[in-house]
């Protein structure tokens, strides 16, 4: 069992420019230029404690590459590639598409080299090099639709790796878990009507974007019942998030049995952080994790590819990412999260009535997910030729 890791110190040079948090600076309007919440910094910090707890060493290192133009395409609309293009022409202050999406001169290829990373990564996997790994890209994807950037997003790298698992890989089922604090609306939009990959996303309710990510949002067409949410309350914290894990993640796994898991790992319903009001700590990250870990091992051979999404508490943003790659290698460095007693008494249990009575809700719709018309066709890359080694 080994763990793919994958990171380019280009990630760290997409600039989201001067904006006071998210919003652009002007004189007119009293917005004093600062530092743009999608900073380099978090992920910086995360890499170089990763380097420096002597984890990386115990990885394999995976070099990224742009995506193609026909990668890109398999999502994005023609005219999307050529907008960001266009805009990371300019030199500095383009926008993605909803106005609190900075694209940097230069980023364009940049977010090309997020996604292509990605792909590396769920390549190496199928083919049985690794067993699972770990994207520390910039920028973010999961809010990028089709044929628009938004929420800080320019290309939904996981949904290109998912395509390319389809096409590429011999992959036919993929499952993609959005822990991230906000919805992952785009990677839902894009397979909103597509049985084929099931999206679920626990994040918080009403958070962003704005009213996305109800319950009642769960899916159309030949789709319907492949995408599941789970909006809990401000403020929900360990108990909710491993309730919601073991009722309604699992059991959609179980039942869908995919192979392949790619999992948009934000680490903005951390504690500290700035954008949202949860309240994960890193074991509570380690042991969603640990969770996952299981379910990936017990139906796709362990294939798990997770893809950095928000987390943006420059202090402790990296103990939640070391933990979390911590488990997905199964080993442990000396570095202890140094903030665990600060956050241990905080009130993250019991389960409150209200994050109960939605994750009650999203339990129900479990049942509409079903398991593969050919239970063993599944987990054979077709596209690929040579030995297949079962690395479970
Ligand atoms: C809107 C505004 C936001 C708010 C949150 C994010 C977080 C993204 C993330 C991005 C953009 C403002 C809709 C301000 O971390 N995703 O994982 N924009 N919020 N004004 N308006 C109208
Ligand atoms: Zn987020």
């Amino acid at each position: 069992m080994s763990t793919g890791y994958v990171f380019h110190p280009e990630y760290l040079w997409h600039d989201t420019g001067t904006s006071a948090g998210l919003l652009p600076a002007h004189p007119t309007t009293g917005i004093q230029p600062a530092v743009h919440v999608e900073n380099p910094e978090a992920k910086r910090r995360a890499h170089e404690l990763i380097h420096a707890s002597g984890l990386l060493a115990e990885l394999v290192v995976i070099e990224p590459r742009r995506a193609t133009v026909t990668e890109l395409l398999r999502v994005h609309t023609g005219e999307h590639l050529q907008h960001i293009k266009a805009q990371s022409e300019l030199r500095g202050a383009g926008d993605a598409g909803d106005g609190f999406s900075p694209v940097g001169h230069g980023s364009y290829d940049i977010a090309r080299l997020a996604a292509g990373g990605l792909i590396e990564l769920v390549t190496a996997v199928a083919q049985g090099d690794i067993t699972n790994g770990y994207a520390l890209t910039r920028p973010p994807g999961h809010h990028a639709t089709a044929d628009a950037g938004m929420g800080f997003c320019l290309f939904n790298s996981i949904a290109i790796a998912a395509r390319h698992a389809q096409a590429e890989l011999g992959l036919a089922r993929i499952a993609v878990v959005d822990w991230d604090a906000h919805h992952g609306n785009g990677t839902q939009s894009i397979f909103y009507t597509d049985p084929t990959v099931l999206t679920i996303s626990l994040h918080q309710a009403g958070c962003f974007p704005p009213d996305s990510g109800w319950t009642h949002e769960n899916g159309a067409g030949d789709g319907l019942g492949y995408a599941l949410n789970v909006p809990l309350p401000p403020g929900s914290g360990h108990a909710a998030y491993l309730h919601a894990m073991t009722e309604v993640v699992l059991p959609a796994l179980d039942r869908f049995a995919p192979d392949l898991i790619l999992l948009a790992n934000g680490f903005d319903a951390g504690v500290f952080d700035p954008m949202a009001r949860q309240m994960l700590t890193s074991a509570s990250y380690r042991e969603m994790t640990r969770l996952l870990i299981d379910a990936a091992g017990r139906l796709c051979h362990g294939r798990l590819v997770a893809a950095h999404e928000g987390g943006y508490s420059p202090f402790y943003t990296p103990y939640c990412v070391l933990a979390f790659l911590e488990e997905l290698a199964g080993t442990i460095t000396h570095v202890v999260d140094p903030l665990a007693a600060v956050v241990a008494g905080y009130a993250a249990e019991p389960l409150t009535p209200q994050q109960q009575a939605v994750i009650n809700e999203a339990t129900q719709l479990v049942a509409g997910i079903h398991a593969p018309a050919s239970p063993a066709a599944r987990c054979k890359p077709a596209g690929l030729t040579g030995p297949y080694p079962d690395r479970q």
